[in-house]
């Protein structure tokens, strides 16, 4: 599944370049271009879905995967023991970007209070 005018869509086919962390099967985890953290890194599933209630409703196990992967990323990022952060941002009021559904794995840092 794949929507041909989304940026994902092409950073998972490799139209577009990224720096890619982790990839299995279905998931793919690459640096974010606008870090918010010295750990910033966004995980999605390569198939396109729009936000992660979508996902989680189309395919848990694949839900599953892309949350695995996150703590992947996390140990390889050394930051597993100090702490990180897994945000998915859904609409408008979360300021959701890009409507291809993507974890924000956040750490390196305090991270201070979730909502400011
Ligand atoms: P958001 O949750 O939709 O607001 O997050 C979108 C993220 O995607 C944001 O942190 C951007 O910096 C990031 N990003 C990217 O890494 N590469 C891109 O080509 C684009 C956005 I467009």
């Amino acid at each position: 599944m794949t929507d041909t005018d989304c940026i994902f869509c092409k950073i998972v086919a490799g139209d577009i370049p990224s720096t890619r962390v982790l990839e299995t099967e279905r998931v793919l985890a690459f640096r974010d271009l606008y870090p918010k953290a010295p750990t910033h890194v966004l995980v999605i599933p390569k198939d396109h879905y729009a936000n992660a209630a979508e996902v989680a409703a189309a395919d848990p196990g694949l839900t599953g995967e892309i949350v695995a992967a996150a703590g992947e990323v996390a140990a390889a990022e050394g930051v597993a023991d100090s702490g990180w952060r897994l945000i998915a941002n859904s609409g408008p009021h979360s300021g959701q970007d890009v409507f291809h559904v993507h974890f924000h794995v956040l750490g390196g840092k305090p991270l201070g209070p979730m909502v400011s």
